[in-house]
Parts: C-alpha cells; structure tokens; sequence
C-alpha cells in the first residue's frame, strides 16, 4: 500500500496568508481606484446640469416673449414684482451688464429697476426684481418698453417681455 506523506500545515497556511494579504492588499488599491472613479463621475455629471428659466409676476403668471405686463394707470401704479425661477438642473446665471435685468424699446426713460436680481440662481430656487412705471401724470399716453434678460439658459439666452402704461389718473 502507497502512503501519501501531507504536506506540512504550516506551510500551507503561510502560502494561504501570504496569498490573503497580496489580495487584501490589491483589493484596496482598486477600491480606492473606483472610489475616484466614482468621484469624477458625480463631478462630471453635476456639470453637465443645464439651467432653465422661467420668469413670472406677481400675480404668478409666466411671462412669455409674447406677453406684455399692464402697469394700468400712473396713479395707480406701485413697483411691481417679477421672480425668475431656475427651473433645470444647473446655475442659471444672469449675464446682463452693467444690470442683470435692461429696458430698451420705445420709452425705457418711463420705468426704473428698483430692485436687481441675483446674479445666480441656483436649480430650484428664485430671484426678485422690483419695476417701477415712472411716467408723470397725466398726458393720457400709452408708455412701452421691453425689459430683457440675458442669461445662460441654452434655448432662452436673451428673454424678453413687454411692459405697458398709461399716463393718467
Ligand atoms: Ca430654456
């Protein structure tokens, strides 16, 4: 009868730890190596976040390039307030210079920017800006402007609305 001598334990059992740690050890450097991996792909992503605006009175209503905000009538008339609200994933930033907020057409001498917006907008959040009709009373005329808004939204860089007032009591 053959007899098989086993091979000693304790060199079984270095080979099986040394092996143990060499893996442990491997393990750890590519653990970290997804970690960072991981990382700079969240980083990434965040800035592929795009920003979406959407520009609102006071009465709650979305302002369109097609609308024109009614001020009514010189005596009647207070600083209004309009919100823009970042609507997207990423910082809506207002990159109108000097102001963020501008008022061209055909009177913008006839209403002032009382209040500006923030500059930034962060996703999910909104800024004011107060307007003001200024035309003195009471010549009965009709008072227009539009009030734009540059900004880094990818489809609405320069958004536009109408104002409107009249010069009576
Ligand atoms: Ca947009």
């Amino acid at each position: 009868m053959v007899r098989f001598n086993r091979p000693p334990r304790t060199l079984t059992r270095h080979h099986l730890l040394n092996f143990l740690h060499i893996l442990s050890g491997r393990l750890r450097i590519w653990c970290v190596v997804v970690l960072i991996v991981a990382f700079l792909f969240l980083v990434a992503c965040k800035d592929d976040g795009e920003p979406e605006i959407e520009v609102r009175d006071d009465g709650n209503t979305v302002m369109t390039p097609a609308t024109v905000f009614d001020f009514g009538n010189t005596s009647s008339t207070s600083p209004r307030t309009f919100s823009i609200h970042n609507l997207g994933d990423g910082d809506l930033v207002l990159t109108g210079s000097p102001d963020p907020v501008a008022i061209s057409g055909a009177d913008p001498g006839d209403y002032n920017i009382s209040t500006q917006p923030s500059v930034t907008v962060t996703p999910g959040t909104s800024t004011t800006f107060d307007v003001d009709f200024i035309h003195a009373c009471c010549d009965g005329g009709t008072y227009t402007a539009t009030l734009t808004i540059e900004n880094n939204d990818a489809d609405e860089g320069s958004f536009s609305f109408g104002v409107t007032g009249l010069g009576s009591s």
